[in-house]
């Protein structure tokens, strides 16, 4: 509890003077004012601890008479509010923030003396952060973008934060480029457009002069960066960390995240429509999914190699743009982080927290990835700005929960107030002041030679084989929406000689995937391939880089959208409510009007949502439950037809009785095996637990 609410809480005793005034209230008369549910109330206050009689009404001379300098309470109450808003963050601002625990289930002993990683069955408290990158903080959840996936652990020997992505590479090598990576994304400066989209002039014109992001521009264009669920993403520390033992051995490292409901993506159609439809559709859903106890769970996992190994990877390591296939280092799972407890306060938590990936741990340590070294100085310079004191580590969400103590002193916003003469160290006048430990943080002893120089090493120089080798990795499906994706995205992109430029590099990296761009963009010919500073090599298809497959088989996660009318069939509602339920999924009933439908037995079934607010893309798969007026009456409201028809084009199962039928005729869908008659719920729930990719190709001219 903070200190201002303990104080309140404390005076709760008090009785308030009563609240003459409020008879004269414009915007709540005493009369009118809701019965709110609990016990006594603690008086309103100033910041300064005064009781407030009135709340309603500023302090004027005369009745009808000018509003007086002299309201104080006035005054702290607007200065508070005008001053409520603290800088968004540069990139990253949108986010979802939850607690929860990793639990280590493996030790990494003989690579580490981290605690965190070498004592297994230990709880170490965690605030995850998932976000979007380019999108201010009132943007919406599901842009074709990036999700940045920040975990701050509370381990005993200090904060480690893994501050990392649901992609495994970046777009560039070096630091020095981010400013203008980040600029060329963001809203055009000219003309404040496009809010959160990558589809635009300066985005592509940078990307085009921009080989080294090659790799990343076939995963920003798969399917990842539309997922289904936060729930449903994995996540990555992409740069190599070292793991140092008690020898002082060190061992590179590669950070993953698995996500224990498995990867699900949306279509890109269904993404559009579902940012119409639910602007906050992710938080909304990581939000209900922890007020239902569904928390959801992620396995870490490691890849671990020598400095040896990695000199016989046809790649460097180094380089943020490259992974490691894990058919080369298979990941070894170590632990299990949960999600399981959502903030009191989105700003305190969500918005005040600082993750900075210089916050390591003895035992870990940086490579000289120099994506990763520029990391290390932009995250505590923009939270300096951000938070506005360096004292921001004493907001409780950034808080060790381990003791912390040293000589710092002072600065905007001090919490504390050390006592005695003491503020140095060494010093022999203080017999409990803090000293340095043998067991504290030591780097990794590394020999560095060479010359010093704006350089990069020769192996950086090849940026095509991997790009190549997560396309070829992909199924014909996810080919498919990468190409479609790049037509979408290069459409909106005004200069053809732009268009044209990134079709050329397309070419290094498929002939079939840049045939089929530059057939989607009408390009008048295949432009010529820009020069390689490397050969660009056959590497072998990775399976483990598609998102289809790894779908799990449960519906646990997942939402079934039943549409329902007056006179619909009440045990058919609930014998497919039943069959959702069992198999793990949630059931929302929409209807026409959200006090619900009139059932046929007479019974009421109250809606979750009102058809025209609840449109089909919000579920995972969908019901049509209706009797035949139902039907009749739906017949008439485009919402419900739209409802079969977007389920259908986005691939889902739909179930549907006798009434439901006739709307789903109405519809103009094709019988597939994702078409089911509500006598079949089996092959239903079947159905629903995977997306039906073979009808795409009848419901969408695809590049
Ligand atoms: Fe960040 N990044 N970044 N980034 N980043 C920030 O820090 C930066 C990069 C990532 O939920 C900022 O506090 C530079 C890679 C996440 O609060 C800023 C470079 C990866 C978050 C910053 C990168 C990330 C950030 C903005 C190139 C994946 C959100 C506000 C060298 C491994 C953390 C802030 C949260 C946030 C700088 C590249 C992940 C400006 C200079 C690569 C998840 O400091």
């Amino acid at each position: 509890m903070s200190k201002e609410n303990q104080k309140v809480a404390g005076r709760s005793g008090r009785q308030s003077k009563n609240p003459v005034s409020l008879e004269n209230s414009q915007s709540a008369p005493s009369g009118e004012l809701h019965q709110l549910a609990g016990g006594e109330h603690p008086p309103l206050t100033t910041n300064q601890g005064v009781e407030v009689a009135d709340n309603q009404n500023s302090l004027k001379a005369g009745v009808r008479g000018p509003v007086l300098l002299e309201d104080f309470i006035l005054r702290e109450k607007i200065t508070h509010f005008d001053h409520e808003r603290i800088p968004e963050r540069i990139v990253h601002a949108r986010a979802t923030g939850v607690h929860g625990y990793f639990e280590l289930t493996a030790s990494l002993q003989q690579y580490t003396t981290a605690r965190i990683l070498t004592e297994v069955g230990e709880k170490t408290p965690v605030f995850t952060r998932i976000s979007t990158v380019a999108g201010g903080a009132g943007s919406v959840d599901t842009p074709r973008d990036v999700r940045g996936f920040a975990v701050k652990f509370y381990t005993r020997e200090g904060n480690w934060d893994l501050v990392g992505n649901n992609i495994p590479v970046f777009f560039i090598q070096d630091a020095i480029k981010f400013p203008d990576l980040i600029h060329a994304v963001k809203m055009e400066p000219d003309r404040g457009y496009p809010q959160s989209a990558t589809a635009h002039d300066t985005f592509w014109d940078y990307m085009s002069l921009t080989p080294e992001a090659m790799h990343m521009v076939m995963w920003i264009m798969s399917d990842r960066t539309l997922p289904r669920s936060l729930r449903m993403i994995e996540g990555f520390g992409i740069h190599s960390f070292r793991l140092i033992n008690a020898a002082g051995e060190s061992t590179f490292v590669k950070f993953h995240w698995r996500p224990k409901l498995g990867l699900q993506s949306t279509v890109w159609d269904e993404t559009v429509k579902i940012s119409g439809a639910d602007q906050d559709f992710h938080r909304r859903d990581m939000f209900e999914a922890i007020e239902a106890g569904h928390y959801p769970e992620w396995e870490l996992a490691v890849q671990l190699f020598t400095e040896e190994e990695a000199g016989k990877f046809p790649f460097d390591h180094l380089d943020a743009t490259k992974l490691i296939p894990e058919e080369l280092v298979p990941l070894q799972v170590i632990g299990r982080m949960v999600l399981d407890r959502w903030p009191d306060n989105f700003f305190a938590e969500t918005e005040q927290v600082a993750y900075c990936p210089a916050n390591i741990v003895p035992g870990i340590d940086f490579s000289n990835d120099p994506l990763l070294q520029g990391r290390l100085f932009s995250y505590l310079d923009t939270q300096l700005s951000r938070l506005g004191s360096p004292n921001f580590h004493q907001i409780p969400v950034n808080m060790p929960k381990c003791p912390f103590a040293n000589q710092q002193r002072d600065g905007h916003m001090q919490m504390t107030q050390p006592a005695g003469r003491v503020a140095y160290e060494p010093n022999s006048l203080s017999g409990d002041s803090p000293r340095e430990t043998p067991q504290g943080f030591r780097s990794a002893a590394v020999t560095e030679t060479g010359e010093k120089g704006r350089i990069r090493p020769e192996r950086f120089a090849d940026h095509y084989s991997q790009a190549r080798q997560f396309y070829i990795s992909q199924t014909p499906h996810e080919q498919t929406h990468i190409a479609s994706a790049l037509v979408f995205e290069l459409s909106k992109v005004e200069h053809v000689h732009v268009r044209k430029a990134m079709v050329g590099h397309l070419l290094h990296i498929d002939a079939d995937l840049a045939r089929r761009v530059a057939g989607g963009l009408a390009l008048d010919a295949m432009p010529e391939a820009p020069p390689t500073a490397a050969p660009i090599l056959k590497l072998p298809p990775s399976p483990a880089l598609r998102t289809i497959g790894k779908m799990k088989d449960t519906l646990m996660g997942r939402v079934i959208g039943i549409l329902v009318a007056d006179g619909s069939d009440a045990a058919a509602v609930s014998k497919l409510k039943k069959a959702a339920t069992d198999a793990g999924a949630t059931v929302r009933i929409v209807a026409l009007k959200v006090g619900g439908a009139k059932l046929a037995d007479g019974s009421m079934l109250a809606a979750d949502g009102q058809l025209a607010g609840t449109p089909s893309v919000l579920f995972d798969a969908v019901g049509v439950i209706l009797s035949d007026e139902g039907a009749k009456t739906l017949a008439g409201e485009a919402a419900a037809i739209d409802f079969i028809r977007d389920a259908y084009g986005h691939l889902k199962a739909i179930v549907f009785d006798k009434g439901g039928q006739a709307l789903v005729k109405m519809a103009n869908i094709k019988a597939d095996a994702g078409v089911v008659a509500a006598s079949d719920i089996d092959a239903f729930i079947a159905a629903a637990k995977t997306r039906q990719w073979a009808r795409e190709k009848s419901v969408r001219i695809l590049a």
